[in-house]
């Protein structure tokens, strides 16, 4: 029997004996608690899909065996082995690795930390086969699907910084493709506008992220999304240290986030970034949900002026019965002169059920009101809002045309269409008239409402029976969801190996912004100036670093970042 690089591997003719040397570290304590410990090898070291077999140059190679010299010493036929698939459990019981008896669902506990592990399979399954029931396994899959395995980037560091932990990072394990996404420059197309005296204002300029980091509960839930993936990237500790590296390179000034885990907010991503310089707010998912909405801001370009939850629960109205939430806060931009306005920042992650397009115009609804209120401005108008998250529709979607056109008509429209995730399913319910009941309090130019009767005003009441909803905040699409080279769709994330675009960054653009421009649309003088994006990748770029999340890019969306110029009040 030959020893290669913790792996021992004994041919007995059909039957394949491997023995592992793993180490329990506290990054793989299900394999500490299925498997023997032999030695010190840290676990990544065999922990793979067979057809990406570790070789000792540190190099995964695709669909290809071990060479002769791996396990010919002990090979009677002369045949391969086959180390156990480790997204398929029952390949290490045949392995003699497990015992009979462990969970089935077992690449559900391979990838995290104990205590995920001891909600079991069930509730797991339970959730991915409700959200199948509901449509939410989507559309548009690519023909090839994504090979499996993951990337690490050409010329980027070896080894990943450790920024809380003293965890041991991941050895780089695939051939190095890095994605890339260049700076998008807007600023020369921006026009400046001018004071009384003829004199350029001195604008204020800030940068924004909007990013779903991926939830490691909800990673764990839906596990079967992730199997494409090297197990080893999906660790939390790797996946932290990757997106606060992420977080550091970019520095925005604010950051949208969403899926974020209450608890590693608090003892993890919290304090990281509060050592940046951040003031962080969050919003919890309601219900027994994990994760949130949060919002930070440097402190030293923001002080915080309110912060507003929103919770799209609402108990007594049945249409409103998930715990999707929302997070606004008016931020003061930090300057000598004070000259400028406040800015509303908010924040939300939609429905993700593709089938439930009235329960996400109804969120939506919710937080439009909210942010008409929280961006009003003593004189009645608004103040430049910059509306961000995961919205779980695609461009030009019923739904993304309502935030964008301020109106939307749905008569006879089905639920399934409002956020065009899927393409082709059968067209059951449609939206009904009015989508949300009018104790909800919203009216349908989603504003709140006093709920008495009294109250009402014909016209108002009337609105209740027209298939229509309008909004009052102009806001443009900081991206264009094509690409500029290729004319491909922008990609944000990708959901059941489909590649689309879900999440946005809105704005209130200004006179002479870039995108409002290239829209032909004329913008109120106040507002904000899109100054550059930095850009997406198509379809194509992601398949070539095997999809996410993959080594270096640790969600399964991309973060979207913008930066904006934002001038003083008016002649101040
Ligand atoms: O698309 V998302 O991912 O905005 O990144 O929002 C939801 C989905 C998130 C919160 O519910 O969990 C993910 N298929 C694909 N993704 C799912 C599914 C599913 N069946 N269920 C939950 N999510």
């Amino acid at each position: 029997m030959e020893r290669v690089d913790g792996v021992r591997c004994l041919a007995d003719g059909w039957r394949l004996l491997i023995s592992f040397q793993i180490k329990a570290n506290k990054n793989y304590p299900m394999i500490g608690r299925h498997l023997t410990t032999v030695d010190s090898r840290p676990a990544q070291f065999v922990y793979t899909h067979w057809r990406h077999w570790y070789k000792p140059n540190n190099f995964w190679q695709t669909q290809r065996h071990p060479s002769s010299s791996v396990c010919s010493a002990t090979q009677p036929f002369n045949r391969p082995p086959r180390p156990p698939d480790p997204y398929n459990w029952s390949s290490w019981r045949q392995a003699g690795i497990l015992a009979q008896s462990q969970p089935r669902r077992g690449f559900l506990h391979s990838v995290g930390p104990m205590d995920h592990c001891e909600r079991g399979p069930p509730q797991k399954r339970r959730k991915g086969a409700e959200k199948l029931q509901s449509g939410e396994r989507s559309v548009h899959l690519p023909k090839s699907s994504p090979q499996k395995g993951s990337s690490s980037p050409k010329g980027s560091p070896q080894l990943l910084p450790d920024v809380t932990s003293n965890q041991t990072p991941l050895e780089p394990f695939f051939p190095l493709i890095e994605l890339k996404r260049h700076w998008e420059d807007f600023s020369h197309v921006c026009q400046a506008p001018t004071t009384n005296e003829g004199k350029e204002k001195q604008p204020f300029e800030f940068s924004l992220m909007s990013y779903n980091i991926l939830s490691q509960d909800l990673l764990h839930k839906n596990a079967y999304l992730y199997r494409h993936c090297h197990p080893p990237v999906l660790e939390w500790e790797h996946r932290f240290q990757n997106i606060i590296k992420e977080m550091k390179l970019h520095s925005a000034d604010i950051m949208c986030l969403q899926e974020v885990d209450k608890d590693s907010y608090d003892e993890q991503i919290k304090p990281a970034l509060e050592s940046l310089g951040y003031q962080c707010e969050f919003k919890r998912r309601t219900g027994l949900k994990s994760d949130g909405c949060a919002v930070v801001f440097k402190r030293a370009r923001f002080s915080l002026v309110s912060c507003h939850p929103v919770e799209y629960f609402r108990q007594g109205i049945p249409l409103l019965d998930r715990d999707n939430v929302g997070l606004i806060v008016l931020l003061s931009p930090i300057d000598p002169q004070s000259s400028f306005s406040n800015i509303c920042v908010a924040n939300t992650h939609l429905l993700f059920n593709p089938r439930r397009g009235d329960i996400k115009l109804a969120q939506l609804a919710l937080l439009l009101a909210e942010i008409s209120r929280v961006a009003q401005l003593p004189d009645g108008s608004i103040c430049p809002v910059l509306l961000c998250g995961d919205f779980n529709s695609v461009p030009w979607s019923p739904l993304y045309r309502f935030i964008k056109d301020r109106r939307l008509d749905y008569e006879g429209m089905p639920l399934v269409e409002v956020s065009g995730q899927e393409q082709h399913s059968r067209r059951t319910r449609i939206l009904t008239v009015p989508i949300w009941p009018r104790n909800l309090g919203i009216s349908q130019q989603c504003q709140y409402e006093s709920q008495r009767d009294s109250d009402w005003k014909q016209e108002e009441i009337e609105s209740f029976t027209k298939p229509s909803i309008e909004h009052c905040l102009n806001l443009t699409s900081a991206y264009s969801h094509y690409l500029q080279e290729s004319g491909q769709s922008e990609v944000t994330t990708c959901i059941s190996r489909t590649a689309i675009t879900v999440d946005y960054i809105f704005y209130s653009a200004a006179l002479g912004d870039a995108r409002a421009q290239a829209e032909g649309i004329a913008p109120p003088e106040r507002g904000l100036q899109l100054l550059g994006r930095l850009a997406l990748v198509g379809e194509d770029e992601l398949q070539r670093v095997k999809s996410l999340p993959n080594q270096n890019n640790s969600s399964d969306h991309l973060p979207l970042l913008t930066c904006f110029r934002l001038y003083p009040q008016a002649d101040s």
